[in-house]
């Protein structure tokens, strides 16, 4: 495979990085379909602020004309859950993340962040 099918980031080229939190169920299956497509990633194993649980997170550089098709692939491999949470204890947590009563909430599909890099360098 050349150099150019598997760079997704050219110095010179406008280049995007997608910051993509997912549930860590969905993590390997992204990686795989990330590298199928030559797209180049970096996974962190990182927690959720509300839950307090694991998530993974992909920070992944890549020229802007391949942004929407980076995108699909986070959309197909990220699925969308229900989770009842247990009730919380304010000594336990802290105040603003108190709450009483068991509640329903959706996790999954994923939390995407793209932001413009000034500048793109390997030394
Ligand atoms: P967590 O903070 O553990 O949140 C997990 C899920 O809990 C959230 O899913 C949301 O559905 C729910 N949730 C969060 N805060 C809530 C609240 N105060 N009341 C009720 N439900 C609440 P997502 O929104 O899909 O977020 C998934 C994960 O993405 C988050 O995990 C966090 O690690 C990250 N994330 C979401 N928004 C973020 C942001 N603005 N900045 C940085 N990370 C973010």
């Amino acid at each position: 495979m050349s150099e150019k099918e598997t760079r997704r980031v050219s110095e010179g080229k406008q280049v995007k990085m997608v910051v993509a939190i997912v549930h860590d169920h969905d993590a390997s299956d992204l990686m795989d379909a990330l590298t199928s497509s030559n797209f180049q990633a970096t996974k962190m194993a990182s927690t959720g602020g509300f839950l307090r649980e694991g998530n993974t997170t992909f920070m992944i550089g890549t020229d802007e004309e391949h942004l929407e098709e980076l995108l699909e692939i986070i959309e197909k491999t990220s699925k969308c859950r229900e989770k009842t949470v247990a009730p919380m204890s304010p000594v336990a947590n802290s105040i603003e993340s108190y709450y009483s009563l068991p509640m329903e909430v959706q996790i999954g599909g994923a939390t995407v962040f793209i932001l413009d890099v000034e500048q793109f360098i390997k030394l």
